[in-house]
């Protein structure tokens, strides 16, 4: 990555984000460490290692506190320590106001347009603004300690005030985050408390370059400035806005996956052999495999899918034992009242439909309902006649890209919601509507009837594509767009306060 090796050469790197790279927990036999599954944490735990950088995160294990220094740092990887991980604490409380509360029950459905699940309480606000400020200290201290220049990155919808607090406190940091979700349009940002939704928005405002999965979620963030901070000039030709003599530039940068690790992971011997179990046990007969992968959230549209299998299944009676389906659905988030609604009525919806439709021999959706491993989850790509993503909205979805890279066969359709970020690079993909019920089924028809040939076109496209947009493209684009501001931002950069010429803490700073 040379736009990235050269511009960290002289730079420290300090990421910020609400799950951390390595988790201590007590064990049985004493304190484990765990990497949490995902692939940003594969994708940047490399990059830091290389870099010697900072991450900033919330010390969830239950061993963390006791392996870590009394200001939160630990060296990791265990063994290795080539970077330093800064841990913050959070309580119960913070966890269930800030993570649980606001960032959970308002903002995720707010931008995931589902308003009937937006909740709103000051109480999560105000937790939510208090723990942004605690990891704008621990970012601005850590800032502190280098004596060169230094870069923060900040992850995700969890720390929307975290770069204006952190901007106050170190006003010569170049600052940028990358906003997983998609970003709501102005008529929807606005069932936010008046206040609340500016505050949220100057926050955001505070980064140097902000980071959407799409051209849309970036044109949603300028109108919703543009309508309602007051004093804030948009250009949104040129994409970038100005408030207070500071300007924020606002790109798309689509994520990817470690395309590379999945193909190697669906072309190992022990995913050969699942997918002979996994073909042999769901796809005798010449009976197709559909599978499906989501966490179990209402904006992956599970039920809407689940309607549309059955809706096939009445209405053409002999695609009945053509096709079993495969659930990978794994909870998530189960104590948000929504999310255990949710695993109860799919749980409810696929009894009902086997009931229905089953026979002797022939179970129609097998439901996997915990996490799977990573070899199974790519056996279950490599097996399957055609992969259903039908999110009601998606900032992106990475389940439709690993299930492509798995595809080394190209046997397999992917039907993909036209609401997933996923969707506006892939015109390969059946694209559906999962809101509309019988347009939903008709396109799993004729993805079942897809003649190998026509298949085996779209995913050799599909896969070329996505070859040269991997996950390592993805950083070293953002890396790039932002040492493109650097180099181009006119004149110098405002001269650091009393406060960063000192030992002292940072002062307070709120949004
Ligand atoms: C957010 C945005 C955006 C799921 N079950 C198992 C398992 N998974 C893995 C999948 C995939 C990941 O979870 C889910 O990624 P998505 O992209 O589908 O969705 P979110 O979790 O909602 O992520 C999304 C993403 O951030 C990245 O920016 O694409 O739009 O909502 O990687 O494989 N993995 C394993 N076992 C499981 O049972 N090993």
């Amino acid at each position: 990555m040379p736009v990235l090796d050269q511009y960290l050469a002289d730079c420290k790197f300090i990421l910020v984000s609400n799950r951390e790279p390595y988790e201590h927990v007590r064990g049985v036999e004493g304190i484990e460490v765990r990497q949490p599954p995902g692939g940003l944490v594969s994708a940047l735990d490399p990059l830091m290692q290389r870099i010697h950088g900072t991450w900033v995160a919330w010390g969830s294990g239950s061993a963390d506190a006791e392996t870590a220094d009394e200001l939160g740092r630990v060296q990791v990887p265990p063994g290795d320590g080539s970077y330093t991980l800064r841990r913050v604490w959070l309580n119960d409380e913070d966890v269930e106001g800030y993570y649980h509360g606001f960032a959970n029950r308002a903002l995720w459905p707010l931008c995931h347009l589902l308003i009937h699940h937006f909740e709103f309480r000051t109480e999560f606000w105000e937790r939510y603004r208090a723990v942004n400020l605690r990891f704008a200290h621990a970012a601005a201290d850590e800032a502190e300690r280098c004596t060169g220049r230094a870069m923060v990155w900040i992850q995700d919808y969890h720390f929307a005030l975290v770069a204006e607090a952190l901007r106050a406190m170190r006003p010569s940091l170049f600052i940028h985050q990358f906003w997983h979700i998609p970003f709501p349009p102005p008529d929807i940002f606005r069932l936010l408390p008046v206040g609340t939704h500016v505050a949220l928005l100057r926050g955001l405002m505070g980064n140097d370059l902000m980071e959407f999965q799409t051209e849309r979620h970036a044109m949603n963030f300028l109108e919703c400035v543009e309508q309602f901070v007051d004093g804030a000039t948009v250009d949104r030709d040129r994409r970038r806005l100005t408030y207070q003599g500071h300007t924020t530039y606002v790109d798309a940068f689509p994520i990817s996956i470690d395309v590379a690790r999945f193909t190697e992971m669906a072309n190992s011997a022990r995913a050969l052999e699942l997918v002979e179990t996994l073909r042999s046990r769901y796809a005798r007969d010449d009976r197709q495999l559909g599978v499906a992968v989501d966490r179990v959230d209402y904006t992956k549209g599970i039920p809407e899918r689940l309607r549309a299998i059955e809706y096939l299944w009445t209405t053409a009676p002999e695609l009945r034992e053509r096709v079993t389906f495969l659930f990978v659905c794994t909870p998530s988030r189960s104590n948000v009242p929504a999310y255990a609604a949710l695993e109860q009525e799919v749980g409810a919806l696929v009894t009902a439909i086997n009931e229905q439709f089953g026979t002797p021999d022939w179970t129609p959706i097998v439901l996997v309902n915990s996490n799977v491993d990573a070899d199974l989850l790519a056996a279950v790509y490599r097996a399957a006649d055609l992969c259903l993503v039908s999110s009601l909205q998606d900032g992106m979805n990475l389940v439709a890209k690993e299930f492509i890279a798995a595809q080394v066969e190209e046997k397999g359709v992917l039907v993909l919601s036209r609401f997933a970020g996923a969707a506006e690079e892939m015109d390969d993909a059946t694209l559906v509507n999962p809101f509309n019920l019988d347009g939903f089924a008709a396109a799993i028809r004729s993805a079942l009837a897809m003649l190998p040939d026509e298949r085996r076109r779209r995913m050799r496209r599909l896969r070329a594509q996505l070859t040269r947009s991997t996950i390592f493209d993805w950083l070293e684009s953002i890396l790039a767009g932002a040492t493109a501001i650097i180099d181009a931002q006119a004149g110098p950069r405002p001269a650091p306060r009393k406060s960063e010429e000192t030992d002292g803490h940072p002062p307070e700073a709120g949004p």
